[in-house]
């Protein structure tokens, strides 16, 4: 079983394009397990309930969650659509991590980090993670974020069950490059 093709068409759906599997979304985010079934089996041969529990429980990330009844499921953020997750606002860290590549840093130090695609710009509490995420595009640049003098200007940050930090947008003077950090990025 291809545990990776499930989880990245379970993202797709849940996060990005529902209508492509005959979804809907409740507004925070949750489909009905059995539509998601009928269309994970039409999607993915011998693809069932059992399979689809190992992905939801082996999920390194733990990017899916099931309702208490086990009648709905959600991805816990990265959504495209419009969706109102309701996590818990909370105090950060002094610092948090965000993952990147070298090209994106002229712009991020032009206008701060910004959701791009995303509801929100996605900070995790270790830098490894932040490593693994830039990673995904090249060789990663690890930013760090002064995440504590950010919420004391009244900006609210947000943190998921999987322990990802959510916030609106990261000001580029709230950035600095770990190790060796560039001096124009903490430049006024
Ligand atoms: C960059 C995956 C230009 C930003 C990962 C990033 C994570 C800018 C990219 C989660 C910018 C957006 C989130 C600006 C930010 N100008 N580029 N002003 N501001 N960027 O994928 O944080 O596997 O939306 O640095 O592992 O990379 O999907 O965000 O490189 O946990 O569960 O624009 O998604 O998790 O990319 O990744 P993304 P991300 P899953």
């Amino acid at each position: 079983m291809d545990k990776v093709r499930i989880s990245k068409t379970l993202s797709f759906w849940l996060r990005h394009k529902p209508e492509a599997a005959g979804l809907s979304l409740s507004s925070d985010g949750w489909a009905d397990i059995d539509s998601v079934l009928g269309a994970l089996a039409g999607e993915i041969e011998g693809c069932g309930w059992e399979q689809l529990v190992e992905v939801i429980e082996t999920s390194d990330k733990q990017r899916f969650e099931l309702s208490a009844d086990a009648g709905r499921i959600r991805a816990r953020q990265g959504h495209s659509v419009v969706v109102d997750l309701d996590w818990p606002e909370a105090e950060p860290p002094e610092q948090l991590f965000h993952g990147t590549v070298a090209r994106f840093l002229d712009p991020i130090l032009a206008e701060g980090l910004l959701p791009m695609a995303r509801h929100h710009v996605h900070l995790s509490s270790d830098r490894v993670t932040a490593e693994k995420v830039g990673t995904r595009r090249g060789k990663a640049v690890i930013l760090v974020i002064d995440a504590r003098r950010l919420h004391l200007s009244g900006q609210p940050f947000l943190l998921t069950s999987n322990g990802v930090w959510l916030t609106s947008k990261v000001p580029a003077d709230y950035l600095s490059i770990c190790d060796g950090a560039s001096p124009s990025l903490n430049r006024p």
